[in-house]
């Protein structure tokens, strides 16, 4: 599902242009004979310029279609990408970046035809060097001006290839809570995930998926970074991870309890974030339980059960995994088999015009030989 990581590298603006500059060396010709010593400089030049044009221009053509066509494209991407693109990055800004790229393809067409024309009918040495040092500036700064669309492709895609391979057919339970309350140890314990797990809150920065067999299917228990005691549209982008993956892949949430004294929040502000998740997913079934049960006291637990009633207390420990495991086997009995997820409508793919003979506005170069 994460087609993101498998985006091949795209360079910088300034490495594109690198890459293609750099290869113009390579390309030679013979030198002039001394014969026809006056006619054959001109000749030679234009024969080497038009050499590395014939390079230049196809190289950073293919270069840019290749990284326009490696992006997926949004209109057909899982409705919690396009969400999440949309809350790092936003869906235009993206649209706009890939845009960009492809009309850098059309100006240096443009930039093709100029130089073709002139340098073709150009009959002085030094002004097909002068034309080919124009030629390379309009390029140069053609290129540079895609620093931008190319660092926001390259950011969108290193984000999003951090996020793990949701499987959309298996039965999801996700872990919810304030930061540092035991999600991540918690899905450590009982499944295939491998998240950080440290004493200090906002450990969980990204989202953590792992997976254990049940039976003959196997249950996907995702692992979300910790949410604050504020409204939706105060959450930031390390939160709106957490709040998507609920929307879009919880079939049931585990909601951790930390009554604990160092508690990043307090009880009464981890109930309001219970609520308020109770509130915003009111279809999605939510199992709460106080963690911690290994280090709190008598006068914790009794305050913690006053406020928040009776409910099953846990520790997220190696040495509780039979209770974490149980837990676990029953919310996924109460989970219904799962829906088969179905596309959203295939919207027709905005393609390029199937390629003629020749391309419109594809210069033919007219090749010359120093001996002409
Ligand atoms: N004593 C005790 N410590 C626990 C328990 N569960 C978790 N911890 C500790 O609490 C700290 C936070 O645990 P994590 O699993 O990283 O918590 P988290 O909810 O994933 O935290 P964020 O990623 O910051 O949201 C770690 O130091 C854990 O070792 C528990 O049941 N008992
Ligand atoms: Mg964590």
């Amino acid at each position: 599902m994460s087609q993101f990581r498998k985006i091949p590298y795209i360079p910088t603006a300034d490495k594109l242009a690198d890459m293609v500059f750099s290869k113009l060396k390579k390309i030679r010709v013979d030198a002039p004979r001394k014969i026809k010593m006056k006619r054959s400089e001109i000749s030679f030049y234009k024969t080497l310029y038009f050499r590395q044009f014939r390079f230049i221009f196809p190289e950073f053509d293919t270069k840019l279609t290749d990284i326009a066509n490696s992006f997926p494209f949004i209109e057909e991407l899982h409705p919690f990408h396009k969400e999440l693109i949309e809350v790092l990055f936003g869906i235009e800004k993206i649209r706009t970046s890939l845009s960009r790229i492809k009309n850098t393809r059309k100006s240096l067409r443009s930039i093709e035809r100029d130089v073709s024309k002139k340098l073709g009918i150009c009959e002085f040495t030094e002004e097909a060097k002068k034309i080919r040092r124009e030629a390379i500036g309009r390029i140069g700064s053609t290129i540079k001006k895609l620093e931008q669309p190319l660092n926001d492709l390259i950011e969108a895609k290193i984000q999003l290839s951090k996020v793990p391979d949701f499987n959309l057919f298996e039965k999801t339970i996700a872990f919810a809570g304030a930061p540092n309350a035991g999600k991540s140890s918690y899905v450590k314990i009982v499944s295939t995930g491998k998240p950080e797990i440290a004493a200090y809150p906002f450990t969980t920065k990204e989202l953590n998926c792992g997976h254990r067999k049940h039976g003959f299917e196997a249950i996907q228990l995702v692992d979300t970074p910790g949410l604050l005691d504020r409204p939706l549209h105060e959450r930031n982008e390390i939160e709106m991870r957490s709040i998507l993956a609920l929307k879009h892949f919880a079939d049931y949430i585990i909601f951790l309890y930390d009554p604990t004294e160092g508690a990043p929040l307090t009880l009464q502000q981890q109930l309001n974030l219970c609520n308020e998740i109770k509130e915003i997913f009111p279809n999605i079934p939510i199992l709460t339980l106080i963690n911690k049960k290994d280090i709190l006291t008598k006068n914790q637990l009794a305050n913690a059960e006053a406020l928040l009633g009776k409910l099953e207390t846990i520790s997220t420990l190696e040495n509780n995994k039979k209770q974490l495991e149980d837990i676990v086997l029953m919310v996924t009995e109460k989970i219904s088999e799962k829906k088969l997820y179905v596309r959203p409508e295939e919207i027709e793919k905005i393609e390029e015009a199937p390629p003629k003979s020749k391309k419109e506005g594809e210069i033919e170069w007219i090749f010359f030989d120093e001996d002409d």
